[in-house]
Order: structure tokens, then sequence, then C-alpha cells
């Protein structure tokens, strides 16, 4: 897995998430996401039940793409709308659809606020700066706020075993630390773009807080 792991690759697939009239495909967005579970597999177990919960949830979007209603999943737009339309989503807790696109899609859109915090601390970093500190203070300005204390905890203890910002630099795979630091600048962007388009959405549908 880390051989064929880089850096590139997760970019490569937000980058193609963006439609010309600025859609988000559910495709590529999971692809991307596949990119990082796979990255985080190679940081140890204690990350593992992070790594887990992720592929369920990118397993069930994928099970909507592929599945006979799989053309309403092609874009986070067409799946809201789809969703809505036709009463899928439970808005409040105890509904029939507790495993909706909608409510799946949020819980990644809530981490990738966290990719996009912590990649920006990253790339600004100084040969000081620690990767596990970066983590958690991304972790607690974005999807902390939404887990409750046993899952935050957890989360503390794996991040404390983050190898050092050297060595995570050189696991992204993507040559020289000055070279990672501009690919970033690069992407950093494209991941705000897409994260912004969904917030932007989902706050106009009054999704932000599906249960
Ligand atoms: C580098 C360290 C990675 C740290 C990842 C930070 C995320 C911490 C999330 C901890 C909680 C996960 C346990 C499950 C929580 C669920 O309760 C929660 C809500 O779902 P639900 O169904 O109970 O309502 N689920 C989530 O919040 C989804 C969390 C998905 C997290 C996916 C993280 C994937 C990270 C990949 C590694 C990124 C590496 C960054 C550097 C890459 C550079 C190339």
């Amino acid at each position: 897995m880390a051989d064929c792991f880089s850096l590139q690759n997760i970019f490569e697939n937000f980058k193609s998430c963006l439609s010309d009239n600025k859609e988000v495909y559910i495709k590529y967005y999971i692809a991307g996401w596949r990119e990082l579970v796979s990255f985080m597999n190679t940081l140890g177990s204690l990350f593992s039940f992070i790594s887990k919960d992720a592929v369920t949830k990118i397993q069930i979007l994928e099970k909507f793409l592929t599945g006979e209603n799989g053309t309403h999943y092609t874009t986070v737009q067409s799946m809201v709308k789809y969703e809505l339309d036709n009463k899928l989503v439970d808005l409040t807790k105890g509904g029939n659809y507790p495993a909706s696109g909608c409510r799946t899609l949020l819980r990644l859109h809530r981490a990738l606020r966290w990719l996009q915090l912590f990649l920006e601390s990253l790339r600004t970093s100084t040969e000081n700066s620690k990767t596990s500190v970066m983590c958690s203070e991304a972790y607690n300005a974005s999807l902390a706020q939404h887990q409750p204390w046993l899952i935050r905890k957890a989360a503390e203890m794996a991040f404390c075993t983050l190898p050092g910002r050297d060595a995570f630099f050189d696991v992204m795979n993507a040559g020289s630390h000055q070279e990672v630091i501009a690919l970033l600048g690069e992407a950093l962007p494209l991941i705000s773009e897409v994260y912004q388009i969904t917030e932007d959405l989902y706050a106009k549908n009054n999704l932000l807080d599906l249960p």
C-alpha cells in the first residue's frame, strides 16, 4: 500500500471532482477518500478505527452510485436534489433513512475540513513544528465539535503516534520537502473549493446538522 500511495494521486482525484459548472462528482470524491484511507493505513493500528469508519462511509456512497438509482448520485448536487425530492433523508433521528447519501457524505465533508486545515498547517510549518499538534489543532477546529468524548480521546491518542514532520513529508511520496510544499500549495485551493461548494449547498438546503 505504502508504495503506491502518493500525494499526487489524492490531488488528481480532488481536481477531477469539479465539473465545468462546478458540481462535485461523487465518484472522484470517494476515490480521493480511498487514497487518503490507504495512506492512513500505513500509519499503524491505532488509526484503524478511523479508517474503518471512513471505508464504511465510502462503501455506502459507492453502493448508491452503482445501484439502480445511480445516475442520481453522479454529483453531490444531484444526490441532494434526488434524496430531498423523494424524502430519502432523515432530518431528525429515528427515521427510515439513517444511512442516506446526504448524511453519509456530510461526515466525509466535515473530515475534508479537517484535511484542509491540517494540510494548510503542514504547508506553512517549520522544522520544529509537530505533526501531532498540527493534527489535533485541525481536529479540534473541525471534526471534534461533532464527536463524543470517547472518540475524541481515542483520536488524540492516535495523533500522538504520528511520525514527525520530516518523516511525514517523506511518506507523502512527492519528492523533496520543497516539492511537497509546492504541491500542497497547488492542491489546497482545489480542496478548499470542493469543500466550499459542498458547504454552501448543504447550508442552502439546511443539511449541515443531519443526524
Ligand atoms: C494523519 C492522521 C489522520 C487523522 C484523521 C483525523 C480524523 C479523525 C476522526 C476520528 C473519528 C473516526 C471514528 C468514527 C467516527 C464516527 O462516529 C464519525 C461520525 O459518523 P457517524 O456515522 O457515527 O455519525 N465519522 C466521521 O467523522 C468520519 C471520519 C472520517 C475520517 C477520515 C479520515 C481519513 C484520513 C486520512 C488520512 C489523511 C492523511 C493526511 C495527509 C495526507 C497527505 C497526503
